[in-house]
């Protein structure tokens, strides 16, 4: 039998193929553990949690230099969690320059002990001359534009900026994690520096809007 070069190529590309998904995850089971967009006032299981109404909208803040989380029991078997969290950043945020004065303003997310995300964030005009930049949607240290990554960023501010268009900006924040344990924590905080501010919270703050957490089973 005569076999030409587009079989060769044909079975080579499939056994390529097939060498490449034995290799792939897939998801056997997928659950969506815990869901608060906090519109039915519930904050079982949330520590530090505090609502307000903002723009018609219940949500859980405002915080600044504070720390909430979400504790959970008897998960589903699991090898991964995914975290979403809807997160707004409101009013002067300074992003990554380290002044002494106006940050870095530090936005951090982790599970049990460990902190596996920290970044920040800037609300801050940004032209040729002058540009406080931010480190999301990456982890510390890069220096990407204010607001790269934001979903919305055509809101008023919250406090100092309540009046003004533009200064808060909306991110939905989504991290995969391996973890396997059938309890986790997953907490999530600001740290922010503003020392010239007469009321640092007005100055700058965040909220969350929703949070999610699913259980996710693969198997190779
Ligand atoms: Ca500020
Ligand atoms: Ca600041």
């Amino acid at each position: 039998m005569k076999i030409n070069l587009g079989t060769w190529i044909f079975a080579f590309f499939f056994v390529s193929l097939g060498m490449l998904f034995s290799c792939v995850e897939t998801v056997e089971n997928q659950q969506t553990v815990y869901y608060n967009n906090f519109s039915d006032v519930n904050l079982a299981g949330f520590e530090n949690g505090r609502l307000f109404v903002w723009r018609n909208d219940t949500i859980a803040g405002y915080y600044h230099n504070e720390e909430v989380a979400v504790s959970l029991a008897d998960l589903p078997t699991h090898n991964y969690l995914k975290i979403t969290i809807e997160l707004l950043i409101h009013d002067s945020w300074d992003g990554n320059p380290d002044d002494g004065i106006s940050g870095p303003d530090y936005w951090y997310l982790g599970t049990d002990e460990t902190e596996f995300f920290r970044t920040t964030f800037s609300n801050s005009p940004c032209v040729s001359t002058y540009c406080l930049y931010q480190s999301y949607p990456n982890t510390l240290f890069r220096q990407n534009t204010p607001k790269m990554g934001a979903i919305q960023t055509n809101l008023p501010g919250l406090c100092i900026f309540g009046t003004r268009a533009n200064y808060t900006s909306r991110y939905r924040v989504e991290k995969l994690i391996e973890h396997v344990n059938p309890e986790v924590r997953v907490f999530m905080g600001g740290e922010l520096k503003q020392t010239n501010a007469f009321d640092p919270a007005c100055d700058e703050s965040w909220s969350i809007a929703a949070i999610q957490i699913e259980t996710i089973q693969t198997t190779k």
